[in-house]
């Protein structure tokens, strides 16, 4: 697999301040108790665990006047990310981030555009996350970061790596997409971003909808980000996570689309997000992140 180095870099952020539920803060930890780093070296990869970027915890949900949760915390974790994301493909190295909420997926895409001018996207949810300020009907931040790497949204959280790089929608693709809110669907039309439902991979199939992804996050891209938050799986195979939405991808559905994008060669950063600990049942949700990160890594039966 020439576009995945062989040396791998984990950055943990456990923070959870972009989300109503509290519990994602302990996803970092439960995937590396899954046995993260073992999956890896397995794989042949040399694996470099960067620890996590600690969030402090504020005593009380501080609202900005535009209603964002939490924004100075999650402003300044994410800068944090954006730095040691950048410093590790500087490297050399592959940046595989455990989460934590969505948001931080504001620091993981900033800290890639720093290498990748021209960067795709293949974004994993049960949920569009590209709302505003304006938009929102929680103020919750995880809501949000699509927009935010498109460059819309509180200028706080655009700022983070720099205003002048974004992502270019042309290049983005969701996929297993089944819980948008008004405001969120108007936008996604707007930007012209490319989204398969659930509706679509029903009756494509995934392997058809794979193909057609793939190519559009690689045409002309200098690299590929795979985002995957865990609640794009059923409820019934990822329970673990905070804003379940039922009828999601099955695990031979997520897997194979993991198998496929490995084939293909382009990955070439990814996150893994939103393993609440708390609601999840003897870390299965964790279990199946790491399943996932060995199929997109390139783990094959045989
Ligand atoms: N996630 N659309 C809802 C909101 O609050 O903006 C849910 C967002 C969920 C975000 O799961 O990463
Ligand atoms: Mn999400
Ligand atoms: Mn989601
Ligand atoms: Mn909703």
């Amino acid at each position: 697999n020439s576009m995945i180095n062989n040396r791998v870099s984990i950055i943990g952020v456990p923070l959870d301040l972009g989300a109503d539920r509290r519990g994602v803060d302990m996803g970092p930890s439960a995937i590396r108790y899954a046995k993260v780093r073992e999956k890896l070296q397995e794989l042949g990869y040399e694996v470099d665990d960067r620890g996590d970027i600690l969030p402090t915890r504020p005593d009380s949900c501080y609202v900005d006047g535009t209603k964002l949760k939490y924004l100075d915390e999650i402003e300044r974790v994410n800068t944090e990310l954006c730095h040691m994301v950048a410093e590790e493909i500087g490297k050399g190295c592959f940046p595989l981030i455990l989460g934590g909420d969505h948001s931080i997926a504001i620091g993981t895409m900033s800290g890639v555009l720093q290498h990748k001018k021209k960067l795709g996207v293949l974004w994993f949810d049960a949920h569009g996350d590209i709302n505003t300020a304006e938009t929102s009907p929680t103020g919750n931040i995880h809501g949000m970061p699509v927009a935010v790497s498109f460059g819309i949204g509180h200028e706080r959280l655009t700022g983070v790596g720099g205003r002048g790089v974004k992502l270019d929608p042309a290049n983005f693709v969701m996929i297993g997409i089944r819980d948008l809110d008004p405001g969120e669907k108007v936008l996604l039309k707007e930007l012209g971003v490319t989204v398969y439902t659930m509706h679509e991979i029903d009756i494509m199939g995934m392997a058809k909808v794979m193909e057609e992804a793939i190519a559009l996050v690689s045409d002309g891209t200098d690299g590929v980000h795979v985002s995957f938050d865990m609640d794009v799986m059923d409820p019934l195979h990822a329970p673990g996570v905070g804003t379940p939405v039922f009828g999601g991808l099955t695990y031979r559905e997520s897997h194979l689309a993991m198998e496929l994008i490995s084939t293909a060669n382009i990955v070439t950063s990814a996150e893994f997000v939103e393993v609440n600990t708390v609601l999840d049942k003897r870390n299965q949700t964790a279990r199946v992140a790491v399943a996932l990160i060995g199929s997109l890594l390139g783990e094959r039966v045989l």
